[in-house]
């Protein structure tokens, strides 16, 4: 039976059923008539200077239609891919923005970069065909890490940015923290690296490209997070086609976690070759294709000092990090270690002064962009990792010395000293919660037990604040980013009463689908399955932003909740019509609009089908129809925050670690859907677990080649690597978005790392262990611990 499924509740997914019976329609099930396959030749070196291209043999191979190269697309004008932000150094200049061409010309940048497309009558075909292009590689030297490709003598990614170095951005006050730590009583330091990640959603990237000669029309069908931005950019900068003559389709899409988040090449090249060849074009990326073409995230090198006074009190935090680019700026590359970073470094405590700069650099490795959390899981790493490390120094309890400095939730709205204000939390109330959910006080017992195993058992704590909700326009253009933030939201109320949302965010495993059919049936009264959410499809839904920055909830889902608003008003001058009463009278509860006191009312649909067939209807001053619109720029940023508490064991024979037990408590505002919520987090945490215990985008060095390039070595996290993860809420209500919420989506990825590398270094604590770098494999415990028994007994 229809009814009405409110806030709070937890019905099924309405999504769910499409995908568990194989009936989802991601871009490699759609066939167009006519349709030909693409595949790019990558190139096999680092960084080389191209010379000639012989694609004669290729374009003469069975079923070949067209082999272009670079040059190709620059003779016909295509533009370089855009940067959507850009940021400026501390010297006040802008950082340095060489071109990204889709097609690799003059030189190739990391290995995977495109050097040449061939289209074929199959995909097979198109394959065999890239094997016969013949490349004139001058192979050059080539640098990876960020360290080195700052040493003077490194070699130039650019020949015309010779210290690699895109931008030196800082932010903070720098004379305010060198008089901290001159009345420091204790300076605690860390040193480490934040390691590269490899998306891989399960769901490869893929693009179709199609042109309507008829109507001069383009379609692009891609796995995106967000069609509209990839439409603006693609059309404005790369390919200069008008807005309305570009439709771009991101149907159902297997994951994105940020990696879907660009304007990548291939959606250019499929684009224009069809165009070209006034036939569909196809690409799907392989799985091995995607490790060295999908952007990575992460990959920092950081130092950092935090003073303390001699109670533990911290004075102030230094934070300077080498945060890598790679070959090419991805479309927010460097906004991800600069604004999405420092301004979260004050973290839940009160900082009375930080400094953070940040060299942003090119080096010879895949470009590197936002990866779920974007800069917040490095800031709070760093953080977490730090408290820890003054706690250890000066023997204060880990707990004790982060409560003495926590922000009282009295406190709120908190001004941080970079940029930020939090309107609202408790993370004092998350941490009281989380220390008995995980059973702290019974965690000696447990690690006695683990020694009697002759096992290593280590107790971690992370607590963290996230800025999400992506993002206030004004403030994100004074940073530099070169577009809007907003969202957009249409509810289109039929004349049966049913509703079909168009909504500018894009569902690619978050939910939308239910919670936002959620907020229109608790808003508008409407049975739950009466209401379709439909995003993804620039010729159906008005300009949007996409989803990102766990932004889809606080501001689409604000849209939403704006554009319900208009309904109900529009709602309430029809019943006041109809019932001959005051519009100030009119009240609207449950589906019904009644005149407030008496038992008058008109139901939801009677008054949507008077909206469409307006015979007893004020003509005059109202126009026919129920469909309201609705664009919501955020007032700020929302915080959610919490506590994790993760405990490992460690096998000292083998270096493995287990995650024994996890247990996160998360400010997230209001809950819409309390399980899609608990879903989201563990699955974030399960991100955060598997950068802190196991995947790591490994370069050789001299090479450039990457090593970990297929799951073979790149170790993803599996199921069997988890103890059940509990998850519980401790909600304060944010005062600034329409319902009360916070974002939740990205929450699990940022409190855990730290949990659980802080959980690691409290195991080796005895053997003097104060940092391990992330992640922590059974091969580097197991160093880790060799050299440091070796060192004690030395002494
Ligand atoms: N929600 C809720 N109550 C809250 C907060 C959120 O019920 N207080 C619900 C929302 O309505 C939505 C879901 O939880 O259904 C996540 O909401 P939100 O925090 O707004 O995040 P977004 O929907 O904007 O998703 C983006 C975020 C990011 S940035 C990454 S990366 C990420 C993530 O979400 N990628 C994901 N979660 C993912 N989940 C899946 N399955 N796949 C991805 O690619």
């Amino acid at each position: 039976m229809s009814k009405v499924v409110g806030i709070g509740a937890s019905p099924k997914r309405k999504e769910d059923l499409r995908f568990v019976t194989g009936r989802g329609n991601y871009v490699a099930d759609i066939k167009r008539p006519g349709m030909l396959f693409g595949a790019f030749l990558r190139s096999p070196h680092a960084h080389a200077r191209l010379g000639a291209i012989d694609v004669t043999a290729a374009g003469a191979m069975p079923g070949v239609v067209a082999v272009y190269t670079g040059e190709d697309l620059k003779a016909d004008n295509v533009g370089g891919l855009p940067v959507g932000w850009g940021i400026h150094g501390k010297d006040g200049n802008p950082m340095k923005e060489p071109p990204h061409p889709p097609i690799a010309h003059g030189k190739v940048r990391h290995v995977g970069d495109a050097v040449a497309f061939v289209v074929a009558e199959t995909v097979e075909q198109a394959r065999s065909a890239v094997e016969a292009i013949d490349v004139q590689y001058e192979i050059l030297p080539a640098v990876v890490s960020v360290v080195e490709a700052l040493q003077a003598g490194a070699p130039a990614v650019y020949d015309d940015i010779p210290d690699n170095l895109c931008c030196d951005w800082e932010l903070g006050d720098a004379a305010a923290v060198e008089a901290a730590f001159i009345d420091a009583a204790h300076v605690a330091s860390i040193e480490l690296v934040n390691n590269r990640l490899i998306g891989n959603p399960m769901e490869p990237r893929a693009a179709i490209g199609e042109y309507d000669f008829a109507t001069g029309q383009h379609t692009l069908w891609t796995t995106s997070q967000f069609p509209h931005v990839v439409r603006f950019l693609m059309g404005e900068f790369v390919l200069h086609i008008p807005q309305h003559k570009l439709r771009v389709v991101a149907p159902d899409v297997g994951g994105g976690f940020g990696v879907k988040q660009f304007h990548y090449a291939e959606e250019a090249v499929v684009t224009w070759a069809a165009a070209k060849l006034g036939l569909p074009v196809k690409w799907v990326c392989e799985r091995s294709e995607g490790f060295v073409s999908d952007a990575h995230g992460r990959d920092h090198f950081t130092e950092a000092d935090l003073a303390l006074d001699e109670s533990g009190k911290f004075l102030g935090l230094r934070v300077r990090t080498l945060a890598n680019m790679g070959g090419y700026l991805s479309t927010f590359g460097p906004n991800i270690p600069t604004n999405l970073y420092a301004p979260l470094l004050s973290g839940v405590y009160r900082m009375p002064a930080i400094h953070c700069s940040v060299k942003v650099v090119f080096t010879n490795t895949v470009p590197v962009d936002a990866y779920r959390g974007a800069g917040r899981p490095e800031a709070t790493f760093v953080l977490e990792r730090l408290v820890d490390v003054a706690a250890i120094e000066m023997g204060i309890d880990k707990r004790a010395i982060r409560r003495r400095n926590m922000i009282p939730t009295e406190a709120y709205p908190y001004q941080t000293p970079v940029i930020v204000e939090y309107d609202s939390g408790d993370p004092m109330g998350c941490l009281d919660r989380a220390e008995k959910l995980a059973d702290v006080e019974g965690f000696e017992q447990r690690r006695l037990e683990s020694a009697h195993r002759g096992k290593y058992r280590g107790l971690g704590l992370s607590t963290y604040v996230e800025a999400c909700g992506l993002a206030p326009s004004r403030l994100a253009g004074s940073l530099g980013a070169r577009g809007g933030l907003y969202e957009s939201a249409t509810v289109r109320v039929h004349p049966t009463g049913a509703v079909t949302v168009l909504i500018g965010t894009h569902n690619h495993g978050q939910g939308h689908e239910t919670t936002f059919a959620q907020i229109v049936s608790d808003r508008l009264g409407v049975p739950f399955e009466d209401i379709d959410i439909v995003c993804g499809d620039t010729a159906k839904v008005q300009f949007g932003m996409g989803t990102y920055g766990s932004r889809s909830l606080v501001v689409g889902g604000a849209a939403l909740s704006k554009a319900a608003d208009k309904v109900i008003l529009k709602g309430r001058k029809i019943a006041a019509h109809q019932l001959e009463a005051d519009l100030g009278d009119i009240v609207f509860e449950a589906g019904e609009f009644s005149v407030a006191g008496t038992d008058r009312k008109k139901k939801f649909t009677e008054i949507a089908g008077a909206a469409y067939v307006p015979f007893d209807y004020p003509l005059e001053t109202l126009e026919p129809g129920l469909e309201e619109q609705s664009y919501y720029d955020p007032v700020n940023f929302t915080y959610p925050g919490g506590a994790h508490f993760a405990e490992v064991e460690i096998d000292p024979d083998t270096g493995t670690v287990t995650l024994e037990r996890y247990t996160a408590v998360d400010d997230v505002g209001t809950i819409i859907n309390p399980m899609i919520v608990e879903g989201q987090l563990q699955g974030g945490i399960a991100q955060g677990v598997g950068q802190a215990l196991f995947e790591h985008g490994v370069y050789d060095e001299s090479s450039g080649q990457l090593l970990s390039g297929s799951f073979m070595d790149y170790c993803m996290p599996r199921a069997d690597n988890f103890p059940a993860i509990v998850v519980a809420p401790h909600s304060t209500t944010c005062t600034h978005t329409p319902m009360g919420v916070k974002g939740c989506g990205e929450c699990g990825t940022i409190g855990s790392p730290a949990a659980v590398i802080n959980a690691v270094v409290d195991a080796l604590q005895p053997l003097g262990i104060t940092h391990v770098d992330m992640p922590a494999t059974p091969n580097r415990i197991w160093n880790i611990i060799r050299n440091s028994r070796a060192a004690l007994a030395a002494e």
